[in-house]
Order: structure tokens, then C-alpha cells, then sequence
């Protein structure tokens, strides 16, 4: 049997040193639906920032996008409950809008297809399924100016350099006058940052754990989860959160015909969601050649949509 990427990347991640896991992975059926659990948690507090601004700001935020119809391309769009915030508010402006969501998923597309149709039954909705290198290729044709949505904070899932270059490479899709909206999470307390990533009930850390469950279920590996613990922290230096599974023991497991050895307190690296100040932002936009800025912010500043043209 051919290798998959899953298992190429999982097998290569746990043959490195450091170990490392990818967080791309964490969404199969039951980690998205751990991840839903997790935008609820009191501690997560991104979501509601982030909803917030689209609430209140919508209005300033339309103020500073072209005048006369364009597309709205959303980047790894989901359900789309939150755009839907937005979107109502370009409609209620009377834009002459297309929305066209981009996801891996033709599963998620289909519901956020629904949600739309049945929310905002006036909206002109394409969807495109599919990797970002082709759905961006096909959406960079089309006459109409282009405002680009990537919310969420899922910038902060790229490592270091790699958000500048993955701004750069939809900004290579996109034509003077297009502007890239990116929902970002904002440098703040260490304690408030380290608390939505370390959960009291344990979520984070049974979001952590279904990777190495999924890799059992999909690698036919026997991963002990007993046998690790969570771990998040964060450098207000770097603005790096990360987390780990460390191992609680000294152990042996098996992956796709391989063993993979573990030292006691050995971690594996899942994920990093870096966290970024104003001038950080600022500082992104202007070395990947966007001309301009804007900020909108919650009232407690933790969240930031920021507005780049190009
Ligand atoms: C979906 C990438 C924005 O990094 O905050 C939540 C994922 N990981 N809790 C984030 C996540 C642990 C989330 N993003």
C-alpha cells in the first residue's frame, strides 16, 4: 500500500528530534467537534473578541473597502456563522457582493452553503473545495476587486517566517485595490494567553490526545493516551504559544510497522498559536509589500481584525 501524507508526515514528525505533530491533523470528525467544545470554553476568549468586532465595527471596517461590488473570498471559511456577522452588514450597506468560501472540506462547504441560503437568502454564494493553491488560482481571473478573510486567528498556526510567507503567497492572487482581512490574536497577559491553551476541564488536553487516538485509529498504532500529559506555555518575548504531549514515562509504540521510542518527560510538539502585537502587524504588512493598514480592535484589545491593501 501507497504511504499517505497523514502518514508520512506522522511517521516523519515522531522520527524527528525534536518530536513533532502537526496541528492541520487535529480536525477529523471527533477533533472538530472537540474544537466546537473548545470555542465555547470561558477561558477561549477568541471567538467572542472576534465576534465582537464583526458586531460593532462592521460598519468602519466597510468603510475602508471599495465602493462598488467585489468578492468576499473567505480562506478555510468553515461554517461560516461568524462571516455571516459580516456579511449581513455588507448587505444591509447594499454592496453588490459575491461570497465565495474556500475550504479543504466540501463537507463544511455544503453547511456553510445552507447556513447562508437560509440566513441570508440574498447573497450570491460560490463555493470552491479544494487546496489554497488551486482555489486561489481560480478565484485570482475573476474581474470584480477581491477582499480576502482569513478569522480565527489561523494566521497563528504558521511558525515564524512561514505566516510572512503564506501572506505573501495569497498576496502573489491578488491585484491593487484587493484587501486581505486577517482576524488576529493579540499579544496580552501571559496568564490570559496560557489560560484559553490550559483549560482546568481538560479539553485542550483531550484535543491534544485525539491526534494520537486518531493516529491509532488511522495508523493502526497503540498509543497508550494514559501514558501523556498536556502541556501548553507561552513566551511573551516571542509571542509563541505552544503545546506538548510529554510522555509520563519511559515507553515503546508502535506506528504503521514502526517503533517509536520515547524517553521519560519527552515532549512532542503539536502546535504553535503565535500571538502578535499591533506593531508586529504592522511590521508583516509592510515587508510583504501591502500599502496600507488598519486596525480594529475589541474593547479589551485582545483581538484585532486588521485590514492590509494592497
Ligand atoms: C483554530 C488555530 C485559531 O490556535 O487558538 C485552540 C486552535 N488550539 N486551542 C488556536 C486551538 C488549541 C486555534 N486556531
Amino acid at each position: 500500500m501507497t504511504q499517505t501524507n497523514f502518514e508520512k508526515d506522522i511517521l516523519n514528525g515522531l522520527q524527528s528530534n525534536p518530536k513533532r505533530l502537526f496541528s492541520k491533523y487535529f480536525y477529523d470528525e471527533k477533533g472538530s467537534a472537540i474544537f466546537q467544545e473548545i470555542m465555547h470554553m470561558p477561558e477561549y476568549y477568541l471567538p467572542g473578541c472576534e465576534t465582537e468586532i464583526l458586531r460593532l465595527r462592521a460598519k468602519d471596517i466597510i468603510r475602508e473597502l471599495p465602493s462598488k461590488g467585489y468578492d468576499v473570498v473567505e480562506l478555510g471559511a468553515g461554517d461560516g456563522t461568524k462571516t455571516a456577522l459580516f456579511l449581513d452588514a455588507l448587505l444591509r450597506e447594499k454592496k453588490n457582493i459575491t461570497y465565495i468560501p474556500l475550504d479543504i472540506s466540501p463537507d463544511i462547504l455544503s453547511v456553510n452553503e445552507q447556513f447562508m441560503r437560509q440566513k441570508l437568502p440574498e447573497l450570491a454564494v460560490k463555493p470552491i473545495a479544494g487546496d489554497y493553491f488551486d482555489t486561489l488560482k481560480s478565484i485570482k481571473e475573476r474581474d470584480k476587486p477581491k477582499v480576502i478573510l482569513f478569522l480565527g486567528s489561523n494566521i497563528g498556526n504558521f511558525e515564524g517566517e512561514k505566516a510572512l510567507d503564506f501572506i505573501q503567497f495569497v498576496k502573489t492572487f491578488m491585484s491593487k485595490g484587493d484587501y486581505f482581512m486577517l482576524g488576529v490574536d493579540l499579544k496580552k497577559h501571559p496568564r490570559t494567553i496560557l489560560s484559553a491553551y490550559d483549560d482546568p476541564a481538560g479539553i485542550t488536553k483531550k484535543f491534544n490526545i485525539n491526534l494520537l487516538e486518531r493516529i491509532n485509529r488511522e495508523l493502526n498504532a497503540d498509543f497508550d493516551t494514559a501514558g501523556f500529559d498536556h502541556y501548553a506555555s507561552y513566551d511573551p518575548l516571542s509571542g509563541a504559544t505552544k503545546s506538548f504531549l510529554i510522555s509520563n514515562m519511559a515507553q515503546k509504540v508502535q506506528v504503521a510497522g514502526q517503533t517509536i521510542g520515547f524517553h521519560a518527560f519527552e515532549p512532542i510538539h503539536m502546535e504553535v498559536s503565535q500571538k502578535y502585537s499591533l506593531e508586529d502587524l504592522d511590521q508583516i504588512r509592510f515587508k510583504a509589500g501591502f500599502s496600507t493598514d488598519h486596525h480594529f480592535t475589541d474593547s479589551k484589545s485582545y483581538f484585532s481584525i486588521s485590514l492590509f491593501e494592497v
